[in-house]
């Protein structure tokens, strides 16, 4: 475990609301307890709660929003999660929300996001590396104090971001997040991701504003079979996005879709486990795609919701597919071709990966 711990990690599928510390959701919760507008102890035994069906991770989501949705506490958790990801060595993180508006606290989407932007700036325990421009329009390469390579103990992450549409929502509203996008490009916003409950709106709804999204240089990742759903699975796969989220439910005909488009997979192991998406860990589709070499990324898709890191999901792997210290390094390393950044940030992971495989016995 040391050793995966150690190892230079890319993280691609992490959202921001699902990966908050267990300490900071009780402590907020704890705040609003003590406020009343929550029972601390009802909330208490939900955040605790171990195995959740896809539902209920749904219904917590829900939960979480009412303890994080203000700017100070969405600064907060980004910081936070930010920090997390670095101490176990993820080198690249892109991190994905769905920016929200609340208008009884003054919270517009925009205001939500720029609450992020806000929190990856006060990064301090590392060297972040999160947009091709600073907030005054400067370029950052001035805030890039330490590298990994160069033999300083200070840990640095380059963090992009992906903002999510939720399925709740409606075409306008999927159109705005999209327009959001387009402006904040310059704070290191990347790509469009399509998530949420998936038994929640239809591909249809959200169609055009991806269709937009794409036709103006966005990259695009779906959450794609989360559910039994060939009709909708299908016309993802056709869409033909730069990445699909978790791939669970396919049948043959899907599979094949699959491999000959080469649409890398971002795996969510834990999470398909605990939400029962996938019965057993050993007939985890990962098995059939990595024999096939198909382009796969390990990821944890909402470490706090599931308790588990991204060192976890490659031990998990490495345990349950018999996968050595060299297969896995190759598994994090091919990620690197799968990230949305622009191929100066590939180079510079590249030169970390090759300066890590030296270091490799
Ligand atoms: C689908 C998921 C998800 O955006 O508020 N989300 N959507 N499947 C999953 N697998 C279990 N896990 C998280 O982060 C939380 C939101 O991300 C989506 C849901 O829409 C959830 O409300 P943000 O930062």
């Amino acid at each position: 475990m040391e050793w995966l711990l150690s190892m230079p990690k890319v993280e691609l599928h992490a959202h921001l609301n699902g990966s908050i510390r267990d300490s900071t959701l009780l402590e907020l919760a704890r705040l609003l307890g003590e406020k009343g507008v929550i029972v601390f102890s009802d909330v208490e035994h939900v955040i605790m709660k171990n195995d959740r069906s896809l539902h209920e991770v749904f219904k917590l989501f829900d939960l979480i929003h009412i303890l994080t949705t203000d700017h100070k506490t969405v600064t907060r958790i980004t910081k936070e999660v930010v920090e997390d990801f670095a101490s176990e060595n993820v080198v690249y993180l892109e991190l994905r929300t769905t920016p929200k508006r609340n208008d009884s606290i003054g919270m517009s989407k925009r205001s939500y996001m720029e609450a992020v932007v806000e929190g990856l700036r006060a990064v301090s325990a590392v060297d972040i590396d999160f947009a091709p421009h600073n907030m005054d329009g400067n370029p950052v390469n001035d805030m890039i104090t330490d590298d990994i390579c160069n033999g300083t103990t200070r840990k640095k992450i380059y963090v992009r971001l992906l903002l999510s549409i939720d399925r709740r929502e409606t075409t306008e509203a999927a159109m705005e997040t999209v327009k959001l996008a387009l402006e904040m490009r310059e704070f290191g916003v990347l790509g469009i991701d399509l998530s949420g409950n998936p038994i929640v709106g239809e591909w249809s709804t959200f169609l055009p504003a991806l269709e937009f999204a794409r036709e103006q240089g966005l990259q695009i990742t779906l959450h794609c079979g989360e559910v039994p759903n060939k009709k909708e699975i299908n016309s993802m796969l056709d869409f033909l996005p730069q990445r699909v989220g978790h791939a669970c439910f396919f049948q043959e005909e899907e599979w094949k879709k699959l491999k000959s488009s080469k649409i890398p997979v971002e795996i969510c192991l834990t999470s398909n486990i605990r939400t029962d998406t996938i019965s057993s860990i050993d007939i985890h589709h990962f098995a059939n795609l990595y024999a096939a070499k198909h382009p796969l990324v390990l990821c944890t898709d909402d470490s706090g919701v599931f308790s588990t890191t991204l060192s976890k999901e490659y031990h998990l792997a490495a345990s349950t597919f018999g996968l050595g210290k060299w297969e896995m390094f190759q598994l994090a390393k091919t990620a690197v071709g799968f990230i949305f950044a622009d191929d100066g940030v590939k180079q510079d992971l590249e030169g970390i990966f090759n300066l890590a495989a030296k270091k490799l016995d």
